[in-house]
Order: structure tokens, then sequence, then C-alpha cells
């Protein structure tokens, strides 16, 4: 009997899937592999259920001898354990970072003498149907609340890129790269002050009101399904927090990141050139508590970020505050720093990792931004956040548009630039 090997990262049998198990039968016995929720949530969706229960599917199916685990999103080990003398897949692979992946099993199995069979995708209504109510249950606010949380348990680090609008929602949720046979995505989201109040024109003081920052979280949520870090710039007064912690979690923003400042805020890159107040240990403190009285699950986290180093009020100040912040109740710490060099950075996550095993560290890495994903993962950070990038790629664009549009009194000179008109068109998902 000849082995077929059939690899799958679904949450539902629909009948695409059966397609390609009946094809299988016609060429031997189907093994098959479903891919781990970290393989698998590198460039694909998260999994609406847990992974045994992504096996079960499989188990007891008519036409499955086996079920493995696929370790990784290239075939290499898995056909060298497996040994199949055909691996059988959709044709909806051949373009895009997932052409990656087939270029691989074609060359693993020229490797090892195998033959690559690929049965037409399956793709009408019913299927549809099927993949966007998945889609749908990733965004409803008691699965995306709780996914920051399950990400910082299977990602070395999140990798959180800054949004501001449905459109760079869409980016955030949509890109994926292959470099190498390595795969990435953006893990979360987030609402940054500085970008949401930007995008509205409006200086970055706590100006733009909560109604008008749910407003975008709204917008945001409306097409994607990755959870979502909230800027809450310094939480406002404590009586307001409390009501702000409930909008959110009931929205199903997964974190709050607020700030030990008081008063008139300013952007942190600003650091001490403007005048800034830092709140006392006492008060902050109090905050927090307050936040984490008033949540009503488990999943939603406040995070303290420390304005020490940006203030230079020195490193034993962050680490006291670090300390003081997390016995409060801070599901985890923020440390900031508008220096070039990442030096104070990595010295504040190596103290506070030498004392404190768990609480996740959070870094902004806007003005050290040499430092590399991998580097800060070594030194216990668990979440990266892009804060402005977006923002800062987008504006320079669009004034060289404007100020060609006014040189040439046309738009011809521009045109090779910009997004074809058949892209954008269709660049937003009809339901
Ligand atoms: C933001 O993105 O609004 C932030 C990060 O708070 S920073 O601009 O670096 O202060
Ligand atoms: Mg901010």
């Amino acid at each position: 009997m000849k082995k077929v090997y059939a690899c799958f990262c679904t949450d539902v049998i629909h009948e695409g899937h059966l397609n390609i198990i009946n094809k299988a039968k016609e060429y031997g016995e189907l093994v098959v592999g479903i891919l781990s929720d970290e393989a698998m949530i590198r460039y694909n969706r998260f999994p609406t259920i847990g992974f045994e229960e992504r096996v079960a599917l499989f188990k007891n199916l008519e036409g499955v001898s086996e079920v493995v685990i696929q370790h990784d999103i290239m075939y290499d080990k898995i056909i060298e354990e497996v040994k199949p003398d055909y691996v059988i897949h959709g044709d909806n692979w051949k373009e895009g970072p997932e052409a990656a992946i087939r270029a691989n099993v074609i060359e693993v199995l020229e490797k090892n003498g195998g033959e690559l069979i690929e049965v037409p995708y399956t793709y009408n209504e019913n299927v549809k149907r099927v993949d966007d109510r998945l889609k749908e249950k990733l965004a409803m606010p008691e699965f995306r609340r709780k996914r920051l949380r399950q990400l910082i348990k299977m990602r070395p680090i999140v990798k959180t890129i800054e949004v501001h609008s449905g459109l760079t929602g869409l980016i955030a949720e949509k890109t994926v790269v292959e470099n190498d046979g390595e795969f990435d995505q953006f893990d979360a989201m987030w609402i940054s002050s500085l970008c949401d109040s930007t995008a509205k024109g409006k200086p970055d003081i706590e100006l733009v009101d909560m109604t008008s920052r749910c407003r975008t979280i709204d917008d945001v949520m409306e097409v994607t399904t990755k959870p979502i870090i909230f800027d809450g710039d310094t939480g406002g007064l404590t009586e307001h927090f409390v009501y702000l912690v409930r909008t959110l979690e009931r929205m199903g923003v997964s974190a709050i990141i607020i700030e030990d400042k008081t008063g008139l805020k300013k952007n942190s890159l600003f650091g001490t050139e403007v005048a800034q107040t830092q709140d006392t240990i006492e008060n902050f403190s109090a905050k927090i508590a307050a936040g984490k009285k008033v949540q009503l699950t488990d999943d939603f986290m406040i995070i303290a970020r420390i304005e020490s180093l940006i203030l230079e009020q020195g490193m034993e100040d962050a680490l006291n505050r670090a300390r003081a912040f997390r016995d409060a109740g801070a599901d985890g710490i923020m440390i900031h720093s508008r220096k070039k060099d990442p030096a104070e950075i990595l010295e504040f996550c190596d103290k506070f990792r030498a004392e404190d095993k768990e609480t996740p560290i959070v870094v902004v890495p806007s003005s050290f931004n040499t430092i590399t994903e991998a580097e800060l993962a070594e030194h216990g950070v668990n979440i990266v956040i892009y804060a402005n990038q977006l923002t800062r790629s987008a504006f320079p664009a669009m004034e060289q548009t404007a100020k060609d549009i006014l040189k040439y009194h046309r738009a011809k000179e521009v045109d090779s630039r910009l997004m074809p008109i058949k892209q954008i068109l269709t660049l937003i998902d009809e339901l």
C-alpha cells in the first residue's frame, strides 16, 4: 500500500477537505498531519479550537489511517518522518507566501523520491461561509480579548503594529511575508495615542476624547480579528479610568497600557524638552488597583508604563516603580526610552527579569530601533510594539504626491507610485 500525506490547518472539515481525503484514497492510505498552533499562527489565522480538538476532527474520519503532528511550516522534517509516496494538497498555494511551501514540498519530495498531487481547490458559497464564520468567531469579543494572553505564551515575542483606521487595520491583519523559508505576520495591533491623534490632525495631549478613540477601535475591529492593545495615555482620573476599563473589556480589547504621568501629558519622545510630570507611585498604584478591581474577565490586561527613563529619573526609580505597579496588580510592565542606544532598556529588562521571571515586559523601539526582536526576546521582552511606523511612512508619501500634482498640474507623473485603481477597488473584502 502506498502512503499519502496531507497537512491540514483547519478547525472545521468542509467539502474541500473531504474532496482531498477522497482523492488521497485513490493513491493509497492517508496519513494526516495537523500543523501545530505555533506554526499555524505564523502565516495563517489563529485556531478557534484547541489543538487536541483539531487532531480529533481527523482521528475518526473514514479514509484517514493515522494522524501526526507537523511542527514546522516547511515539510523537510515531516517528510523525513512519514516517508510518504505522495503529498496531496489543494492547488491554491501557487501564489503569495504559500508558494514557498509548495516549492519546499516539491524539492523535498524530489530528494526523497515522492510525488506531489494537487487537487483543484473547492471554492463555493458553502466553503466561503465556513471560512467567514471562523473569521467572524475570531473577531468576537470573547475570542479576541483573551488572545493576547494566549500569544504571550505561544510566541517568543508578540509583534505588534500601530493601527489607527480600518485601512491600517487591514494591513496589520493581512500582511504576511516569507523570507528564506521563514514566515511572519503581526500578532497584535496597537492603537497609538500619537497616531490616532495625528490622523485627526490633533496633538498627542489626551485631547482626542475617549468616545473618539473608541470609535477608532471600532473601525479597526470591524475589519480585523487580531488582538488590540490600547494606548490609554495616563488613564485619566481614576474615577473615569474604571469606566474605560469596563468599556474596553466589553468591546474585546485585550489590554490597556497606561503611563505614570499626570497633568498635561505630552508625547514621551519629547522627553525632558517639555514640562511633564510623573505621577507618584502611590497614586498610580491606586489607579491600577482600581482598574483591576472593576474588570469582569480574567482575560483583560492592565499594563503599567514607566516613564522614569524618559524623564531621567534613573534606573532605580524605574525598577522600584515596576515592583510597585506589579504588586498593585499590573499584568505587565512597559518600559520606555528615547535613547538611540538600547542599553538602558536592556539593563532594565535584565535587572527586572533577574527578580521577576513572569510579569510580561513590553517595549516600543522607536528610538532604539537597531535592536532586533530576537535580541529583545533574549532579554526577557514579551511584546514589541512598532508604535508609529505606518503613519510615518504614509505621511511623506502622501505629501510628495500632493506636491507633484501641484508641480505638474496633472496626476500622470505620480501614477506609477500609486496603487492601481483595480487593486484599491478589490482591497476590501465584500461580505
Ligand atoms: C504612542 O504611540 O502614542 C505612544 C508611544 O505612546 S510613544 O509615542 O513613543 O510615546
Ligand atoms: Mg501614546
